[in-house]
């Protein structure tokens, strides 16, 4: 479909198209656009851009893949479909390994999505039928399975739009969570040890450019930051961001109106 450049939810809708597109291409699941809509209405309550205290998380997860010793970002279906040139940028910034992890597991799926990402640019893709032959034992899915070069080894892991339990699993298994989820309230984002409450379409392009002008700050420094964070003033902080916008929201009833569109 051809979106009309003045359409004023063009951006959206061109999100969207991508994601048909690669649900046809069998690079999206079927659930995978149940969670794109559920983020996309979460994403109306943010106001759509990337706040304040989001930009803090940012940094915190740079600095935590720039201090780990094995860093991995777990990819699936929407990332994939979604961002995986920026997906690619970031892994070369951090050195963090890209690994296919996904709970609609299916070796005809990992394929079409390692090849996406081999086109993105990527050399190197992890957890790939066999190559995933470890187990993490804590958790129940598919994605127990796990590349013994990448997830199981790895301290922390970037996980851009997941199911809440495998957050657990791993942040129980003592690695670093960084998860990306629009969605404050979700079991991901209460579990994480750093959440971006953000479009992952804005945050992994965000976190490639805060990551490259970090890298180059000393190892000490960065550790502190990545410590300093506080997860749960955070999540606080976004909430209240929707409490406060929604507020305002309400006092005006209608913040669009056909007048003022016709003056612009
Ligand atoms: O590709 P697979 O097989 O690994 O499956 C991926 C999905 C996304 C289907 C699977 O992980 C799943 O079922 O996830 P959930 O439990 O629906 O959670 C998805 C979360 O991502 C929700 O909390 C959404 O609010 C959030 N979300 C959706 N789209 C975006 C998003 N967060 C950030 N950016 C988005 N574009």
């Amino acid at each position: 479909m051809k979106i009309p450049k003045e359409h004023p939810r063009a951006e959206s809708l061109r999100v969207r198209e991508k994601l048909l597109k690669n649900y046809k291409m069998g690079v999206v699941a079927h659930a995978g656009l149940i969670a794109h809509g559920r983020g996309e209405a979460f994403d109306y309550l943010l106001g759509e851009e990337t706040t304040k205290p989001t930009l803090e998380a940012i940094e915190a997860a740079a600095a935590a893949l720039l201090t780990a010793k094995h860093p991995v970002i777990s990819v699936n279906g929407n990332a994939a479909a979604l961002v995986a040139s920026d997906i690619v940028k970031l892994s070369e910034v951090t050195g963090a390994r890209i690994e296919v992890n996904l709970f609609y597991r299916s070796a005809k799926r990992e394929k079409t999505i390692e090849r996406v990402l081999r086109e993105a640019g990527a050399t190197k893709v992890l957890g790939i039928g066999e190559d995933a032959s470890a187990r993490i034992q804590e958790l129940g899915s598919e994605r127990r399975r796990v590349d013994p070069k990448g997830l199981l080894i790895a301290d922390a892991v970037l996980v851009p739009l997941e199911d809440g339990d495998r957050t657990e699993a791993l942040v129980r298994v003592g690695k670093k969570v960084i998860a990306i989820d629009l969605n404050p309230l979700s079991r991901t984002a209460q579990l994480a040890t750093v959440t971006i409450v953000d479009n992952i379409v804005r945050a992994i392009p965000t976190l490639a450019k805060i990551a490259k002008r970090l890298r180059t700050e000393d190892q000490e420094k960065l550790k502190e930051i990545a410590s300093e964070f506080d997860n749960k003033r955070n999540l606080g902080e976004a909430i209240a961001l929707i409490n406060r916008r929604l507020s305002e929201l309400a006092e005006k009833g209608t913040y669009i109106s056909l007048l003022e569109m016709t003056k612009k």
